[in-house]
């Protein structure tokens, strides 16, 4: 029976998730994560970000990425499974982050010594030693001279699905243009990371997905091809330089001899690999539009299918092109956790006591109000960290986990209004999906019912799921995507959690409320106290 590799390279690990299908014998076979911090601890990265002295920039290492690749197939050779079976290979890496390859690269590529590490090898390939990541929101000036030099921010949205962000790749090859010239005209290929580690696996550069290839700002949505006016608007000589595109199952090689020589993998296909969260669509089972999917990781995100592209006419959502071949809207936010453990350390909690403290404090919070933004913010677009306190005192330890909960929760809830999705169900995922009391909050929020999955990792494992769709397809059986998910990516109906009405009622009360502090933190709205003691004086009183 066949089995097929998905690997997740996020921001603070790599996953690998193994699945067999065959008719009706299909599950998870392996799970297995390492920790970029912990596992290469010589990268000196911290939560997978290298450290900076600007605190807009943040990058991180492609050679540790590859490094991790390496020691993760490694690990699948001499583990429980039997290798020899892999049918096909894909993948889902943190959207937007770039690395940039010289003319070396092919050749590297082509050819590497299987007698040693790869990651020694390719070291001489990078143009540039960094890449820059997702967290990246350094490059302002140049969003504000490609939104001008295309004709605006909203056509650029509805060629490209998003206006101009500072994440997003084509404003952050135009910094690096800008800033290191001879070093941008000396990158042969610029890669996202999920071609990049496509293409150490394939023996060759690899193509683009329109999932990935819709997070940079210069793909055109209703055609999956490079946009002339974006590429222009961005870096001289840019559509030399950028992988081709193409269909999300098209198989972009086979595993090289380097991981057959080296580990005794067999020539499985490696089929294109695309974001984490166009991954994570599958992983969770949205092939049909209807419901939303939250994904509570380093970042937040709130998403789900779109059969037609919806552009967000306020200028907070993306739409990205779905593994499926329609849409994705989704809606990222920075402070996801990262800023709940950050409550949690300032009062020095345990998880455990986290949950407590959403057990123990009311729907509401009593009118106590928090607007998280430890780090710089995507959504509402923040540049300089700030965390802003209502009718909450900085030493309350339980009122400040249910206010950091709170408000994500409603900011994602707010912010996902534009994709016009009335979702009954909600599906969640990443890793602090495994929290109950927070899905509590989720599911009286939206006034949806949630369900958590099974596998957190729902990127690998759509990443895998997409392997073997691939994989299918390349044998010509055209195969369904509801055949594909059935039996991983199903909602389990004993974990549901409902909405309570009552509960659902105040945070409608609230969430007006929210968005008035947001704007006020913003310095774009009056004082909220008055709102805050009406909605005190309503809801308790
Ligand atoms: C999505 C985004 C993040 C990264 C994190 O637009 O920036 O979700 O993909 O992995």
């Amino acid at each position: 029976m066949p089995l097929y590799l998905g690997l997740d390279s996020s921001t603070q690990s790599l996953t690998a998730v193994v699945i067999e299908i065959e008719h009706d014998r299909r599950g998870v076979v392996l799970e297995s994560s390492l920790v970029f911090d912990e596992a290469l601890p010589h990268y000196g990265t911290r939560h997978g970000v290298l450290p900076q002295a600007e605190p807009l920039v943040a990058t991180s290492s492609p050679l540790m990425w590859a490094e991790a690749l390496d020691v993760m197939m490694n690990r699948l050779a001499h583990g429980d499974i039997d290798i020899r079976r892999l049918a096909a290979v894909s993948g889902s890496a943190q959207q937007h982050g770039s690395v940039y390859m010289n003319d070396r690269a092919a050749r590297v590529l082509e050819t590497p010594d299987p007698s040693r590490p790869i990651v020694e090898q390719i070291r001489g390939t990078l143009s540039r030693d960094v890449a820059p990541i997702w967290m990246d929101s350094s490059t302002s000036v140049e969003c504000a001279e490609i939104a001008a030099a295309v004709g605006g921010d909203m056509k650029l949205a509805n060629r490209t699905g998003s206006r101009v962000f500072e994440r997003f790749t084509g404003p952050q090859i135009r910094k690096f243009f800008k800033q290191a010239p001879v070093a941008y005209a000396a990158t042969d290929r610029v890669h996202l990371v999920s071609s990049y580690l496509a293409s150490l696996l394939a023996g060759h550069h690899a193509p683009l997905d329109p999932g990935d290839a819709s997070g940079m700002n210069l793909m055109e949505l209703a055609t999956s091809h490079w946009w002339p006016a974006a590429l222009e608007a961005t870096a001289p000589g840019l559509a030399g330089k950028l992988p081709s595109i193409v269909t999300s199952w098209t198989p972009a090689g086979r595993l090289s001899s380097y991981w057959q020589s080296r580990y005794g993998f067999p020539p499985a296909r490696v089929i294109v690999w695309s974001g984490d969260n166009p991954c994570s669509l599958i992983g969770v089972g949205l092939v049909r539009e209807g419901r939303l999917a939250v994904s509570l990781g380093t970042s937040d995100t709130v998403f789900g299918l779109m059969q037609e592209p919806r552009v967000d006419n306020t200028g907070t959502g993306h739409v990205f092109g779905a593994p499926t071949g329609a849409y994705l809207g989704l809606t990222c936010f920075q402070n996801g956790s990262l800023a709940r453990e950050r409550v949690r350390d300032a009062h020095g909690l345990t998880w455990t006591e986290f949950s407590r403290a959403l057990e123990t404090t009311q729907t509401g919070n009593g009118g106590r109000v928090l607007v998280p933004w430890f780090q710089a913010e995507i959504t509402p677009p923040v540049l300089t960290p700030g965390v802003h306190r209502y009718a909450l005192a900085a030493d309350d330890a339980p009122a400040n986990v249910r206010a950091v909960v709170e408000a994500q929760q409603m900011a994602m809830a707010l912010h996902s209004r534009w994709m016009r999705v009335e979702a009954d169900a909600i599906h969640a995922t990443g890793g602090a999906a495994a929290n109950r009391q927070i899905l509590q909050v989720t599911a009286d929020v939206f006034g949806a019912d949630v369900y958590p999955l099974e596998v957190a990792n729902s990127a690998a494992l759509g990443a895998a799921l997409r392997a073997a769709h691939g994989d299918m397809m390349a044998d010509g059986r055209s195969v369904g995507w509801e055949d594909v998910i059935s039996g991983f990516a199903e909602p389990i109906a004993a974990s549901r959690l409902r909405p309570d009405r009552w509960r659902h009622a105040v945070y409608r009360e609230l969430m007006p409320v929210y968005a008035a502090c947001e704007a006020h933190a913003l310095g774009r709205g009056p004082e909220p106290t008055p709102l805050l003691e009406r909605f005190r004086r309503l809801t308790f009183g």
